[in-house]
Order: C-alpha cells, then structure tokens, then sequence
C-alpha cells in the first residue's frame, strides 16, 4: 500500500485529492500537510500536520516521520497572486518544490507535481497547443511553471526520482474555492449563478481558455501515479483538458438550468492579460495516448452537476 504525503493539502485541489487517496489507500496512508490548520475534513479524517514548504528540514521530519514513498507537492502561489507578489511567489513556488524534490531524491519517492496551462506564453501556438512547443511564459508564475517542469525533468534524468505532472486548466470545483487565479471566474460564476442570478466577469468575453472539472482532474492525477513508467515519454508535465471555454458560454449553459442568469462585464486589466497570454485550447493526445488520460465532464455535465451541487449546499 502506498504512503503518500500532500503539501498544500487544504488548497483547491488538495482538500479533495487527499479525501480521494484516503478512500482508495486508506485513511492513515494519506499524510495531509499545510502551512494552516482549520477546523475540516482533511483534518479531522487522517493524519496532518502543519508545513511550511520552504522549511526543508521541516519536509524530510515529516517525510521520515510517516516512512512515506510517494511526496504529491501541490503547495502554490497561484497566477495573480504570484504576480502581485513576484518575489515572494518565487521563494515559496520554486524553493518549495526543490526542497520536496530534494526529500523524494533523498527518501527515493514517487513524485507529483502540477504545471499549468500558465508555463505557456503570448507566442505559443494559441489553439491545440501541442505538447511539446514554445514555453515562454510572461508571468512570474508561469516563469515557475516552466522552470518547475524542467526540474522535475532533472530529478528524474540526473538522480532517477520518478517525476511526474499535468499541465491543469482551469479546475471547476463546487468543495474548496481557488483563490488569485486567473480562471477562478469559471468557479465563482456558478456560485453567484445560485446566489444571484447574476455574475460581473473580470475576464472579458471571447476570452478562451482550457477548464476541466474536478472529479476529472483528480483521476487523472491518480491515473497517472498509477501508470506504467515505461510508456511515459512526457512526465512533466502532461496537458489535459476538457472543455475550452469563455464565460458567455458558460452563462449560457447556466441559462439552460436558471433561464434569467445574467452576465457583465468589468474586465481586470491584470488577470485579462494573464489570461490572453495563455491558450484558447490545448491539445491532451500525448496524455491520452501515454497513460489513456480522458474527460468524463463537458461544459454541459459539469454545469449539470455544479449547479446540483452548490444549491444543495445553499440550503
Ligand atoms: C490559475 O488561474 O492561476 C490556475 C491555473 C490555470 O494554473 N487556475
């Protein structure tokens, strides 16, 4: 059985991946760490304790600790939030993953690590961006993203740590909110869908961009870790997705389900730029073919489902 430590555990994508692991590898195999505790289920459902990841003695006491043999690194800065912060998002972004690289060469783990739609920049191919093409990001988070991916590359070529990652859209979540991303818009229009019928987008129409809903995100993390490391030609990172879309075509699925939903406009001039630095829509074949990567949710399904969900919860 697997012994898997999660940083960033009570972020996004962690507060569901580690729910996710504790049902498929037992809860007391999933070692939930984060630089804050709050009263949740990650917390009270298995082991946790508090991480700061730019503390690297800190990660291998832990890692030690709990005897684990897999390190799933998700603690980030997201995109606005690092280019509010430049600085600060390059100390806790890339000095937190070589020090999680360092404990997996160390302790001789498994290792998982998300990229992003973000290491790509204003002159890559916009529209089914291959797999392997220009990286040239104009974001201090993508600059991470970019130089994360070739180090995770490194690890795994220089010292045998078998690395691997996603490149993830935009997650779609109706559990944890994201927070200073560039397409938290996707997420917090549904739930002002519920609340008010109503939603002001920072992110202009025609704007595209790759978004995928949680359930699919969190399998393909699994699937990966799971695949067989001799078919991976790309470990770090892998582009998935599942729907490229701008926010008239979500308001006009969540006008399906709530037919007076109305959508404004007042465009953020910083994340509109991050947003146009990015691509329309990427291209997932290497990840289909490599380790059979596929989407169970369109916009459809997902909005079918989020809208189910958050009204659920609203009550
Ligand atoms: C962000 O918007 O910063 C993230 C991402 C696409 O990496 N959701």
């Amino acid at each position: 059985m697997k012994k898997i430590l999660v940083t960033g555990a009570l972020g996004q994508i962690g507060s569901e991946l580690v729910m996710k692991m504790r049902e498929i590898y037992g809860s007391t195999n999933v070692i939930a760490t984060d630089i804050r505790e709050t009263d949740c289920e990650v917390v009270q459902s298995g082991p946790f304790e508090i991480l700061d990841v730019t503390e690297a003695k800190k990660i291998g006491d832990i890692a030690k600790k709990h005897n684990v043999d897999t390190i799933m690194h998700l603690a980030a800065l997201l995109s606005a939030t690092a280019e509010k912060n430049p600085l600060l998002a390059w100390n806790i972004n890339m000095g937190g993953l070589v020090n999680a690289l360092e404990v997996a060469k160390e302790l001789n783990t498994q290792f998982f690590t998300p990229s992003s739609i973000g290491a790509f920049g204003p002159n890559t191919p916009k529209d089914s961006t291959p797999q392997d093409t220009i990286q040239r990001p104009s974001t201090m988070y993508g600059v991470n993203k970019v130089s994360g991916e070739l180090l995770c590359d490194y690890y795994y070529q220089k010292f045998g740590v078998d690395t691997r990652g996603v490149r993830f859209p935009g997650l779609i979540s109706y559990v944890t909110p994201p927070g200073g991303g560039t397409t938290d818009y996707a997420v917090e229009i549904y739930y002002e869908a519920i609340k008010n019928s109503a939603y002001t987008s920072y992110i202009d129409k025609n704007t595209f961009m790759d978004m995928m809903y949680m359930p699919d995100a969190l399998q393909a993390i699994i699937q990966l870790m799971e695949a067989d490391s001799t078919k991976l030609k790309h470990r770090n990172a892998f582009n998935v997705t599942a729907m490229s879309v701008d926010p008239e075509a979500i308001a006009q699925e969540i006008r399906k389900h709530i037919p007076d939903f109305a959508l404004s406009y007042d465009v953020d001039p910083v994340r509109q730029a991050i947003a146009e630095s990015w691509p329309n829509s990427i291209d997932a074949q290497a990840a289909k073919e490599e380790w059979g990567f596929k989407a169970e949710f369109d916009l459809a399904s997902m909005t079918v489902d989020m809208l189910n969900k958050l009204k659920v919860k609203s009550e």
